[in-house]
């Protein structure tokens, strides 16, 4: 017999569930907007993943699988709806991925189905996330996760360390999901690792991040690009680094490609968050870069600053001052979504349209990197305007 408290509760989240997001009009930057709720919180998750409805078994009616958060998603634009690929994370810290999805992207995401799962080909995978949802003209659609496991070397008291590698998954419906084996690098650690949607040179290329530990990513520079032969062994040989860490930027202790680039007629547009250290622990933001349409790990635009940080409420959450996209999508009428977590807790949107994302990559001034310089850049805008003023 199903416990008499759920009816309560369903009606209380189907509220949750159908109400309306409408654009923050408090917030503008002429670039993109915000929305005033979230997309997916913990909240959103199906009651019967977490309750025990049973009213024998569970009298008390206890969340007996509680949800954490719900973050990092990836995204793809399928048969007209918008589905995002939810790291979703477990009381005991494990996260899973779960598809939720909406009519119009910006409202009414609900989750579908189950947990995804695959086959078990790697018994020492403790944990997945931060999937980068990518339809490849080969055909498939690919998601390459963080598969992390305890590191091996780790002496016997130390049982944190822990070491990333890129998972690999495919599937053509999003229903069934074939698990590929982990993609090979020469760096110890991998994380934000990125298909290219198209072939380049007959090869599958890849946004990388090389680094030495789980954390920092000592010797490694910043976002690199590499190329594999073969999807079913996939080996990536070299790694060039395109667009390295700075002193002094939003991305001058780490950075890593978000979702796969989106195809503009100007050049490839790639999101990607930047850290820098602070005080108050390290401040994670968005930026984006240009790359060649022909070569795409040749930048040929880069706006200085970030694209989005945290905000109000955003600041806030189980890792706090994170901001991190690993999905955008584009619909039919070059409408972008972008999808971003905040504070590593729950699920936004920012929308905008690929001509605004164009005109900001291409347009906005790139960072001098030293201050007298940006007083100069600033001080050039403002004699411009003061002539403009003056003539009305
Ligand atoms: O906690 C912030 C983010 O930290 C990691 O990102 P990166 O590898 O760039 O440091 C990831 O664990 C990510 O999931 C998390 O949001």
């Amino acid at each position: 017999m199903i416990h008499p408290k759920y009816r309560t509760l369903l009606e209380q989240q189907e509220q949750l569930l159908s109400r309306k997001n409408e654009v923050d009009s408090s917030f503008y930057n002429g670039i993109y907007q915000r929305y005033q709720y979230p997309v997916i919180t913990r909240h959103h998750v199906p009651l019967h993943w977490r309750f025990d409805l049973n009213k024998n078994s569970n009298p008390h009616f206890m969340e007996r699988l509680g949800i954490n958060a719900t973050l990092n998603p990836g995204a793809i634009y399928f048969k007209g709806k918008y589905i995002i690929v939810v790291r979703t994370e477990g009381l005991d810290r494990k996260s899973f991925f779960a598809l939720a999805e909406s009519d119009n992207g910006i409202d009414g995401f609900r989750f579908t189905r189950k947990p995804l799962v695959w086959d078990d080909i790697d018994a020492e995978e403790t944990n997945q996330y931060d999937m980068r949802l990518v339809q490849h003209e080969d055909g498939w659609i690919y998601g390459i996760y963080c598969s992390e496991r305890k590191d091996p070397e780790a002496p016997a008291f130390d049982t944190s360390s822990a070491i990333a590698q890129a998972g690999l998954v495919r599937t053509r419906d999003l229903i069934r999901w074939e698990r590929l084996p982990n993609i090979s690098t020469n760096s110890p650690q991998q994380r934000n690792v990125v298909l290219h949607p198209e072939f380049v040179g007959g090869q599958y290329a890849f946004y990388t991040r090389p680094q030495d530990g789980f954390i920092s990513t000592g010797s490694g520079g910043g976002i690199a690009f590499g190329l594999c032969e073969d999807i079913l062994n996939p080996v990536i040989h070299e790694e060039i680094i395109i667009d390295e860490r700075k002193y002094h930027t939003v991305y001058e202790v780490k950075n890593g490609q978000g979702p796969a680039p989106i195809k503009t007629d100007r050049g490839w547009i790639h999101i990607a968050h930047g850290v820098r250290n602070t005080a108050a622990g390290l401040r994670y933001v968005l930026y984006t870069f240009a790359t060649d349409l022909h070569d795409p790990a040749r930048i040929i635009a880069k706006p200085g600053g970030h694209f989005i940080a945290p905000y109000d409420d955003e600041r806030v959450g189980d890792v706090s001052n994170v901001i991190f996209c690993n999905g955008a999508v584009v619909n039919e009428k070059g409408e972008v979504f972008i999808y971003y977590a905040s504070s590593d807790t729950r699920c936004h949107v920012a929308t905008t349209t690929l001509e605004q994302l164009v005109d900001y990559t291409f347009n906005t001034p790139a960072d001098p990197y030293r201050s007298l310089d940006c007083a100069s850049q600033r001080g050039h805008l403002i004699e411009q305007n003061e002539r403009l003023l003056q003539k009305q």
